[in-house]
């Protein structure tokens, strides 16, 4: 993961994530925020706000300090599966949204749209592959809301496409499972808990503003969670899977935090 060229981007928004990501630099600095956001900011809720891994050091107390009172705040909404996260007016979409990805820009995976068949499998009743106009064929949703990155920048973007709870209920998921997993057309990899697969604000889009999602923001299809932080929602789905086996991710299993949110 690169850290962005120009710093943060912190775009017009709520208060409450301008300072978390104010305060996050602040603290750690503009060069040294990765090795910064590693030692330090990993206790408790302070893991899940920053997605590292947890270390002893006395660094902890410091950061905890400094975060503390924003801590609740920001988890209120990012982190509480019950909650449902801010939304936006058009005019506050960040232009042009980020890029990121394991990988650079000129590197993002096409994948041809005719021969593209979504599989679906785990704890579910119907495995059936779905073509993407089946998927565009089912009742669709949109919504502006704030993506959040670790490595310390947010942005306001508009996705669309089929609700994930409609989805999982459609295939017959087992709702009870533990996890849903995703993997990537890229070899990216994640997973989620089931309250946030079925979370009202949980999307498996297939539009960015309102066009098919483009090659850079994940075509086919991403998997956009408000309540989740970036490295949490895949981009280029190619399979989801239900299970009670602990799937892990690419970030989360080089030690990011597993649960990056609610
Ligand atoms: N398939 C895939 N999904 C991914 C990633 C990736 O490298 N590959 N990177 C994640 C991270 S860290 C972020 S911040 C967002 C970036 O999404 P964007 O390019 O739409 O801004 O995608 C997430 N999902
Ligand atoms: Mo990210």
């Amino acid at each position: 993961m690169k850290i962005n060229a120009q710093g943060p981007v912190v775009t017009n928004g709520d208060s409450i994530v301008r300072e978390a990501v104010d305060r996050l630099n602040h603290a750690a600095g503009n060069a040294s925020r990765r090795a910064f956001l590693r030692r330090s900011l990993t206790l408790g809720g302070v893991a899940m706000l920053t997605g590292c891994a947890l270390d002893d050091d006395e660094n902890v107390q410091k950061a905890l300090a400094r975060i503390s009172r924003i801590n609740d705040d920001v988890q209120g909404w990012l982190f509480n599966p019950r909650r449902l996260a801010p939304t936006y007016p058009d005019s506050m979409i960040t232009r042009p949204f980020p890029f990121n990805a394991y990988y650079g820009e000129s590197e993002v995976r096409k994948v041809d749209q005719s021969s593209f068949r979504l599989e679906v499998s785990g704890l579910v009743t119907d495995k059936r592959k779905w073509a993407l106009p089946e998927l565009r064929a089912m009742p669709q949703i949109e919504q502006v809301t704030r993506h959040i990155c670790v490595e310390g920048w947010s942005a306001i973007g508009k996705w669309g496409g089929v609700s994930f709870a409609s989805f999982l209920s459609r295939v017959g998921a087992d709702l009870s499972a533990k996890y849903v997993g995703f993997k990537c057309a890229d070899d990216y990899y994640t997973s989620i808990d089931m309250p946030t697969a079925l979370h009202p604000q949980t999307i498996l889009a297939l539009t960015y503003d309102g066009q098919q999602l483009p090659p850079v923001y994940g075509f086919p299809m991403k998997l956009r969670m408000p309540t989740k932080l970036g490295y949490k929602n895949p981009k280029h789905v190619q399979a989801i899977f239900v299970t009670n086996t602990y799937p892990g991710g690419y970030w989360e299993d080089q030690g990011y935090n597993w649960f990056g949110g609610s």
